[in-house]
């Protein structure tokens, strides 16, 4: 039998929390055979409702959950874990000021990333979920020098999700025989959702999705807003923000990340900047990558038209900006 497999989600007590965590306990993020041991972080207003969710794992009798520790205890949270999915944060309430939000999120950021540093398990992967996911993660990166930073990424998956299902009614196909979009950048409204290589499994082998859309201003407009604006979508509609699909796509990042991608398919996710394709290095962006053996690798070689040349340069003068941000609120 393999060893239990120690998992941190942050933030448990709230949406997203609720909807991963029994996700996790069925094998969803790590595998049907992989046992778990879930360990929950909330702050102390929220460690009532975070006990009630682990009386629910406790009710559910997951057979591969071998135990939860549930805490508001940040060490106690962190220590051993070999997986950390940072789903806790400070939100932005009405009339807060952009620097209030990023200030109170540096700080959580900072003391985790000391917390995870110091007692998690050797070669923890840490996956950020939690907005402005991006540059959280870049401060978790900042403040955790020890953790490699191929370890530390955050989610733009959901986007990636997004942008297959909005193809795949489009095209009135399974959106499982859709792959390649790409989310470049941002985890907010200027990231690129791009098509350009994005292909569709037919009968007759792969055909290239933008050449059976055929319709330009649609994959340079509608569908582009669509995938961006799609958030704000969900929040009109719920009076919630997206919580099922967040906990799911967050379970693909991880899953793929350990368990590898599939021959010939890329996913996005958001990693450290090397430079590739001309983003400023040193900044957590989304590229396509694939990954093997427990290490993601970003896809070289891509052409990017004028098109995609300027979206992947907004998004990425964003990140740059947000990033000045967050270290104005370090002094
Ligand atoms: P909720 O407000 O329901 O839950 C957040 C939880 O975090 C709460 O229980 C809160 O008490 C806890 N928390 C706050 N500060 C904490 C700290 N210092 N340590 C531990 N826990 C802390 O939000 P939810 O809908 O679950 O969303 C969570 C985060 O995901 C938000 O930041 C949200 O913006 C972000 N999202 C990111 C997405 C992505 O694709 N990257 C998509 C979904 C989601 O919007």
């Amino acid at each position: 039998a393999k060893e239990p497999v120690r998992v941190l989600v942050t933030g448990a007590a709230g949406q997203i929390g609720y909807a991963l965590v029994p996700m996790i306990a069925r094998g969803v993020m790590l595998g049907p055979d992989q046992p778990v041991i879930l360990h929950m972080l909330d702050i102390a207003p929220a460690a009532e409702a975070l006990n009630g969710v682990k009386m629910e794992l406790v009710d559910a009798a997951f057979p591969l959950l071998k135990g939860v520790v549930a805490t508001t205890d940040v060490v106690e949270a962190c220590t051993g874990v070999n997986i950390a999915v940072m789903v806790g944060g400070f939100p932005r309430k009405e009339g807060m000021e952009r620097k209030d939000v990023m200030s109170k999120n540096v700080s959580i950021y900072k003391s985790q990333a000391s917390a995870l540093e110091k007692h998690a398990a050797a070669n923890c992967k840490v996956l950020v979920v939690a907005n402005p996911a991006n540059t959280n993660a870049l401060i978790l990166k900042e403040f955790a020098p020890s953790i490699p930073e191929k370890n530390i990424t955050c989610l733009t998956r959901l986007d990636h999700n997004r942008a297959l299902g909005q193809i795949s009614e489009r095209l009135n196909v399974q959106v499982s025989d859709v792959k390649n979009v790409i989310i470049w950048g941002n985890h907010s409204s200027t990231q690129y959702p791009d098509v350009n290589h994005a292909t569709l499994k037919t009968p007759n082998g792969e055909k290239s999705v933008k050449e059976l859309i055929a319709d330009d201003e649609w994959l340079k407009g509608e569908f582009i807003t669509t995938v961006q604006q799609r958030g704000a979508a969900i929040i009109k509609a719920r009076k919630l923000s997206s919580a099922l699909s967040a906990a799911s796509s967050a379970c693909d990042h991880i899953r793929d990340w350990v368990l590898g991608t599939p021959e010939g398919t890329w996913v996005s996710m958001g990693v450290y900047s090397d430079g590739s394709y001309n983003v400023p290095a040193g900044l957590i962006y989304s590229f396509p990558v694939t990954c093997c053996n427990g290490e993601w690798t970003i896809v070289q070689g891509l052409s990017i038209d004028e098109f995609s040349r300027n979206k992947l340069d907004a998004t990425a003068a964003e990140l740059t900006e947000e990033k000045a941000l967050a270290y104005s609120c370090l002094s």
